[in-house]
């Protein structure tokens, strides 16, 4: 089912899920390549969600700012490669959305604890904001935030299931948004742990 959750976001529900084991398997071979780690912030504070990337760019937090880089600062070799079936999928999905011609060159990969949040922010390191940004969630549910323009926008609230993807553009590409802390629950497939693939155009 595609339910529009805002003006240019699309929530495609369960889009994912026949592919949910294979995802699940290639996240764990980049992470072999590309560990999970935990970036600080410009700020000097240690976010709560594990990240890695895949892609020919890939998204990077330190005391200099965000960015995307080509190499994985922990060991200075090139990012996974993107597999084919993820980009296939984002681009399967923006389609539906409404968005033709998406192809991602980035997908942060998210990895969640309970306990785990995303503080309320905007996705502006991307230098083409025409793209969308498409998310699929995989494992333990999560109640994602989204407000609206400003920060300081009333905050909606959503829940987010194993295999679900969410499509960003067009009006809805730069809205607040942020994960809730994550409750601690059991998945069959994922155990505790929540990820998130989140692909981008830079
Ligand atoms: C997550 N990740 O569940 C979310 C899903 C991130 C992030 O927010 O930056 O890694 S992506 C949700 C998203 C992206 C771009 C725009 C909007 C939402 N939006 O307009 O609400 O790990
Ligand atoms: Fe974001």
């Amino acid at each position: 089912k595609r339910v529009p959750l805002d003006c240019g976001a699309w929530l495609l529900g369960g889009f994912a899920l026949h592919e949910t084991p294979v995802l699940l398997s290639m996240i764990r071979e980049i992470a072999d390549q590309a560990s999970f780690r935990h970036l600080e912030t410009p700020g000097g504070r240690r976010m709560s969600v594990a990240m890695t990337n895949c892609g020919s760019a890939g998204w990077v937090s330190d005391r200099r700012g965000y960015r995307y880089t080509d190499r994985d600062p922990l060991s200075g070799r090139t990012w996974p490669s993107m597999p084919p079936l993820f980009s296939a999928l984002a681009r399967r999905a923006a389609e539906v959305a409404g968005y033709g011609s998406f192809a991602p060159d980035a997908c942060l990969i998210n990895r969640y604890a309970p306990g785990t949040r995303l503080t309320l922010h905007q996705d502006r390191n991307e230098a083409n904001l025409d793209a969308p940004i498409v998310s699929v969630s995989l494992g333990v549910p999560a109640i994602f935030l989204w407000g609206g323009q400003r920060r300081s926008d009333r905050i909606r609230r959503h829940a987010l299931h194993h295999g679900d993807v969410v499509v960003w553009g067009g009006p809805a590409r730069m809205t607040f948004h942020g994960v809730d802390t994550i409750a601690k629950s059991n998945h069959d497939d994922t155990g505790e742990l929540r990820f998130n693939l989140t692909f981008r155009a830079t």
